[in-house]
Formats: structure tokens, sequence, C-alpha cells
């Protein structure tokens, strides 16, 4: 199946893990975390949405990617960083991620990304996450998860 160009970048950044993850492109959209739920058929808790906020002080992307329902304490996020974070808008997630908001992934971004993981996600037999545009996802593990962004697990409610 042919990928769209960001979609199939997210595919090539997955290929070095050896762990078989299938970039998938649906006609429905997968925009917002429930979109994706309905899209795929899982609860939206299943749904590993890929937020980028931005610190306040050396001004570079984070990455937490959270439970399809939760909110982020941006303030633990802060703490644990060493620095405060506050919200990216639309331009700064494209410029220094190189994808759009709706299809932020986990993984392949134009830089590597300070990355936190939601506790909440790794109770899960299997999680999607977004792969670079707003009809694009894939299905993997909590540890998959873990192995691919070297991510930190903390609580981020
Ligand atoms: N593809 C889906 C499921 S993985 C997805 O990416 N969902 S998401 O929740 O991770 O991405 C949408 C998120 O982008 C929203 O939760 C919100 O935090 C953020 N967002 C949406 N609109 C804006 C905006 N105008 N400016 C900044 N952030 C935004």
């Amino acid at each position: 199946m042919t990928l769209s160009p960001s979609a199939q970048k997210v595919q090539d950044a997955l290929a070095p893990f050896g762990l078989s993850l299938q970039v998938v492109e649906l006609p429905a959209s997968t925009r917002t975390a429930v979109e994706a739920a309905q899209a795929v058929g899982c609860t939206v808790g299943q749904i590993a949405k890929s937020l980028i906020f931005r610190s306040q002080q050396s001004d570079r992307p984070v990455l937490v990617i959270a439970s399809g329902a939760n909110r982020v304490n941006e303030k633990r996020i802060g703490e644990l960083l060493g620095e405060p974070i506050g919200k990216a808008d639309a331009d700064f997630v494209r410029q220094r991620t190189g994808f759009v908001i709706g299809g932020v992934p986990p993984v392949g971004h134009l830089e590597p990304l300070a990355t936190f993981l939601d506790a909440d996600l790794m109770q899960f037999e299997e999680i999607w996450a977004a792969a670079g545009t707003p009809n694009a996802v894939f299905k993997l593990t909590p540890p998959e998860l873990v192995k691919i962004t070297g991510g930190q697990v903390i609580k981020i409610i």
C-alpha cells in the first residue's frame, strides 16, 4: 500500500526498531483522539495522543504522549523537565517537528525531543498512535512505545 509522504516518513522512522509496526491510512479522520478511536474501534483511552509543548526558557519542543482522555498537567512536566512549558501553536509544531497538529507521531521528528509518556497508557494490551497525517495511525503495545521513543513514563495528570 502506498502511503502519503508524511505517513511514509513515520513508517521509515519505525523500521530500524524491527518491530513490524504497520502504518495505516484510513478513509475516516483520525485528527482527534475521539475520531481516531472511532476509526480504529478502540476506546479513547487507548489512543496515544502526541502533544507538543514549548519549553519557555530553551524554546524547545517537548513531546508528551498522553492517553486519549487525559489532560496534561503542564506544571508537573515543567518540574520534571527543569523549566516551565507552555502551549505550542500550530506553526511551532509544524516547523519544529515536521508534522501538522492532528498527525503528530511519537517518532520521526526533525530533531530528538524530550519525551514523557503517560503511565495510564501502560495498562492496555494495545494502543494506537498518530502516524504523520490526520488519517494515519499505527497499532503498538505500551512497551513498544517506550522502546521507540525512549520516553520517561510518568503520571501526567
Ligand atoms: N491523530 C490524533 C489521535 S493520535 C491526534 O493527533 N490527536 S491529538 O490529541 O494528539 O492532537 C490534537 C491535539 O492538538 C489536541 O489535543 C490539542 O492539544 C492540540 N491542538 C489542536 N488544535 C490546536 C491549536 N490550534 N494549537 C495548538 N494545539 C492544538
